[in-house]
């Protein structure tokens, strides 16, 4: 078995006296270094079942041999992720990218790597083979009942799936919208799939939450009838205290100031769940903090705060996960990449003074403010992340490890250079 291979021990052993001196130095700078280590070690970050294939753009695909051919083979991939990083015991399943053929034994084979089922994903975006009704105009705002109830009866039949494996949520996000002006009625729109959402909510079990994810633009890209912030809260506030909004960082316009979108719907209590990634144009889902480091943390420290403001527990009250597409990269070292700058984002906020960043806005202290937030963020925090890891028995540096166990030229090997994961 690949894990038995990785040999996180020795490793561990070869860089732990180095590791040791970098950690005295920022425990010696910081506030309560055990506090934020505990933390950061109880901190998750869910991973994406159809992230693990290389992905692509409408102009082509270069995947790099390895991808796993079935769901039993991404649990694998994401099982060895949380081995050496401890960090990704959850995943996340597309339906029906990722159908569970017998989801008893799937859910044991999940818990014999330590993960639990995240979030289920609905998919009402591509028409599968033998579908009755086409999505191509929509499918819970469609102006046709009859591919309104294919859509629901989609969504129910997740949720069921998703009871069967132990998950507890439901993301729903939709490519509806308009590509023209004119093509529809954007209240009728928002109306049909509002009935549609309480439909599906209507199914949702006591102690499950549903997700609504908005987006503002593509595959359409007049009109998204789920497009900002302000329509999936409309839709939460009206659905019930079991939905949420979902933030994914790159589905915002231009210099959108998703941080203080992130702290207001977390003070109306609808914030639900995150997906992670990076842009620089539009949502090309780049590695998480490879473009804007700093928004990031300036998230991170809207969430930290908000969420100690409402006494949340960090790790558990809210759905994180990461969304993006591996075009370039190795699929797994692009999700560790992406796992430790998440958990460095949350380490510099949860070093920010936030007594006396407020006793700086009480004074119209600009500068200071600005010298409280950005001494946090220049702060090197990857010793603090690793001491989580490695209490955790996971790798003081999982790309390393990685690297050094050759487990692509071995996934190569053992499912040839031409597997094809399902996904994006
Ligand atoms: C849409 O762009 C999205 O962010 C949604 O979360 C989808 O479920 C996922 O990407 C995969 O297409
Ligand atoms: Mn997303």
């Amino acid at each position: 078995m690949l894990l038995d291979e990785l040999n996180i021990s020795q490793h561990n052993q070869d860089a732990l006296s180095a590791h040791k001196k970098r950690l005295q130095f920022i425990c010696g700078e910081i506030n309560d270094p055990d506090s934020i280590i505990q933390k950061l070690e109880k901190f998750q970050v869910a991973i994406p079942s159809w992230a693990l294939g290389t992905g692509g753009t409408r102009f082509g695909r270069f995947p790099r041999g390895g991808e796993p051919r079935n769901l039993e083979e991404k649990i694998e991939d994401v099982g060895l992720l949380h081995a050496l990083n401890r960090s990704g015991g959850a995943i996340s399943l597309h339906i029906p990218w990722d159908i569970p053929p017998d989801p008893a034994m799937i859910r044991r084979l999940a818990a014999q790597y330590g993960l639990r089922f995240d979030a289920m994903n609905s998919n009402t975006f591509q028409d599968q083979q033998g579908q009755e009704l086409s999505y191509k105009f929509g499918s819970l705002h469609h102006t046709d009942e009859a591919v309104r109830k294919q859509a629901i009866a989609h969504n129910i039949d997740v949720i069921t799936q998703g009871i069967e494996l132990g998950s507890e949520s439901l993301t729903v996000w939709l490519a509806d919208g308009s590509s023209f002006p004119g093509q529809v009625n954007f209240r009728k729109a928002f109306q049909r799939t509002l009935d549609a959402l309480q439909e599906i909510y209507s199914h949702l079990p006591q102690d499950w939450k549903m997700f609504v994810e908005y987006k503002a633009y593509e595959p359409n890209f007049y009109s998204t009838t789920v497009g900002d912030w302000g329509q999936s809260l409309l839709y939460v506030q009206k659905l019930g205290p079991k939905a949420f909004t979902l933030v994914d960082l790159g589905h915002h316009l231009p210099n959108a100031n998703i941080e203080q979108i992130v702290a207001l719907l977390l003070m109306e209590k609808k914030l639900g769940g995150f997906h992670f990634n990076d842009s620089k144009y539009g949502d090309d889902d780049l590695t998480v903090g490879s473009i804007k480091p700093y928004q990031l943390f300036l998230v991170f420290n809207e969430l930290v705060e908000g969420m100690n403001a409402r006494s949340m527990d960090h790790a558990l009250d809210l759905a994180w996960m990461i969304d993006a597409s591996h075009n370039v990269k190795d699929p797994l070292e692009d999700l560790l990449q992406s796992v430790e700058a998440i958990l460095i984002g949350y380490a510099q906020a949860l070093l920010i003074d936030h007594r006396r960043l407020e006793l700086a806005r009480a004074e119209n202290d600009v500068v200071q403010a600005q010298e409280i937030l950005q001494r946090a963020f220049r702060t090197d925090t990857r010793p603090l992340v690793a001491e989580a890891r490695f209490r955790a028995g996971a790798a003081l540096d999982p790309l390393h490890v990685f690297r050094e166990a050759r487990v692509r030229e071995k996934l190569v090997k053992e499912r040839g250079s031409k597997s094809f994961a399902t996904g994006l």
